[in-house]
Parts: structure tokens; sequence; C-alpha cells
């Protein structure tokens, strides 16, 4: 064989071997995503834009669909961690309950994140970091829209029915306590009755009847925890032939656009950001907990409070 084909089959082989080589080294990050379910508008955009972002960034993304069950997202994290993922990323549907699975994952030397709601444990080391919202605020914020509003108002009391989230998770307990802490200051602000319509607008507008039934007109305020609740609960008004916006003033959080389009027909009166778009951030986040890169333990998103005067402008920009 002459020196040059030697040569030239030489300088092919290494070619080759070089392509598999780097090929084979950036394996592509497999993350296990544990999601809480699909039972609101907002839920909807977050996992659109989990996988959007796992598909652009050529990360394996194994989803799983809890159904808002508990032991469902336990259950899918188990197989994570039977499958060897890379990181196990999950929002849990409840603050509770996590201690016994993560201190699995954490033997198992799997990274946990967690995306959107937060847990309650002992250990923090049992997760690497929290990328979301910081709901407290979130409650203030509505609770400060109304303030506001009542100053137009001097005097006059404010009933206020309340729709909680889901009993348990994080949203519900911050998103309470926020707007409390912000109408404790003010008595004419009342909360009358308080239940939780677990998210939904079906459950939203079923408890929203109740209340209209226990309360009949001395109902001034609905504040909802979610946009969802809020536009089952708009439907129960209008079929108890009140004015939502007007007769019962709305105010609710998330700022999808369902909530944005009750704003322009005037039955929403103001809704508090809350993004769902944590794709990008969470898949930049677990390829530093992969690598082993020191990360911060709470990343909070920048959000912003959306009055109706606003909403027409706004809406067609609107990203979810
Ligand atoms: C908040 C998120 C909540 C939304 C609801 O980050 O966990 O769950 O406010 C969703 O719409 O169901």
């Amino acid at each position: 064989m002459t020196f040059t084909r030697r040569t030239l089959l030489g300088g092919a082989f290494l070619a080759a071997a070089s392509a598999i080589i780097p090929a084979l080294a950036a394996k592509p990050l497999v993350i296990g995503f544990s999601q809480v379910g699909a039972e609101s508008e907002w839920r909807t955009a977050n996992t659109r834009s989990v996988k959007d972002a796992a598909k652009k960034e050529g990360i394996t993304l194994k989803f799983a669909d809890a159904q808002q069950r508990q032991e469902n997202q336990v259950k899918a994290i188990r197989s994570f961690i039977a499958q060897r993922v890379d990181v196990i990323a999950f929002s849990p549907v409840v603050e509770s309950g996590w201690e016994t699975v993560l201190r699995e994952a954490k033997a198992a030397r799997i990274p946990v994140v967690l995306t959107d709601r937060a847990v309650s444990v002992s250990d923090p080391t049992l997760y690497a970091s929290f990328i979301g919202s910081d709901f407290v605020e979130e409650g203030r914020r509505a609770a400060r829209w109304l303030v506001e509003r009542a100053k137009k108002a001097p005097g006059r009391t404010f009933n206020i029915v309340e729709l909680q989230g889901t009993v348990g998770s994080a949203p519900a307990i911050d998103r309470k306590a926020g707007f409390q802490e912000v109408i404790a200051s003010h008595p004419t602000l009342k909360i009358v009755r308080s239940q939780t319509g677990d998210f939904t607008r079906a459950k939203g507008k079923e408890v929203m009847e109740a209340f209209l039934k226990a309360q009949g007109k001395n109902i001034d305020v609905l504040y909802a925890h979610n946009d969802d609740m809020a536009i089952g609960a708009i439907q129960a008004i209008e079929e108890a032939g009140l004015k939502p916006g007007k007769d019962i003033l709305v105010i609710s959080i998330d700022g999808v656009k369902g909530a944005f389009q009750a704003m322009v027909a005037g039955k929403l009166n103001v809704t508090v950001e809350c993004s769902p778009l944590l794709g990008p951030q969470l898949m930049a986040l677990a390829r530093d907990v992969a690598a082993g890169k020191p990360v911060a333990k709470r990343i909070t998103v920048q959000e912003g409070v959306f009055p109706a005067e606003v909403a027409a402008r706004e809406l067609p920009h609107r990203k979810y």
C-alpha cells in the first residue's frame, strides 16, 4: 500500500473516530420531570414551556403527568431513580410528604430541582434549587390593588369571598398569607368565606355558586388564587344575575390569556402575573446542577400586575 493511501485511510479513520467520540462524550442530558397535572391554562403553558425548552436544548425529557395526585408524583420520581436519569425536576402538588422519596433520590446520587411549587422538608440538601415565583408577594399585590380601590369608597366595608388553590399547595398557602398580611391593617376589608376551588374552572364555579347562595348580595369582592377559578366563578356570578367586575369586584392571579379576555369584557378587574414560562431557565439550571456547578438555592422570576385598564393593550403581547 503506498504511503499516500495509508495516510489517507489513517486520516479517514481518525476523522470518523473524532466524529463518534464527541457524540458519545456529549450524551444528551436526561431529565425526569413530574408535572402536577393539566388543571389550568397556567399549567398547560408551563408544560409547553418545559417541553419546548428541552427540545430546543437537545435534552431528553421523561415527562410524567400526575393528574394532581401526590402518589403519582412519588411513583414517577421512583421510576426516574430506577431509570438513572441525570436530574429529577418536579413541581410538587403539595408542600409536605416528600422526605422519603427525596432521600431515595439523594441516596441514588440523583440531584433534584424544584420548579414552580416548593416543598417543606427538614433537610434542605434534599433538593439542589427552586425556580419559580414568590407566591406571598403575589397575594400581597392582589390585596394592594383592593386597598387602593377601597380608598375610593372611604368607610365602606368590602365583604370578600376567597377561592383558594389546591389544599396544602405552596401557592394556596402563600397567596392566602400574602393577601391576609396586607388586609390585616384595613378593617373594612373582610374575608367572609374562604374555600378551595382546587385551581380549576369547574370547581371555582361550583364553590362560587355556594358562596352566592350563602351570602346572597353581601359579596363585594372575589379573590381567586388563580384565573381559572375566577373565570369559573364569573360564570356563576352571571348566572346569579349579577355583573362580575361591577357588582362583585374580581381579583385573580396568573395572567393567562383567558384573564385578559375577561378584563377586556369588563368581567375581571385585575390579574397578578405568575409566569409559567420557566422552561428555558429550568433547562439551564438542570445542566448546571448535572455538571456539579454551584447554583442558587432559590431563583424567583420577575412578574407584574395587570389591571383591566391595560388589558386590551397587553393582550396581543401575552405569551401564555
Ligand atoms: C403557580 C401554579 C399554580 C397556578 C395555577 O405557580 O403552581 O398552579 O397559579 C396552577 O393556575 O394550577
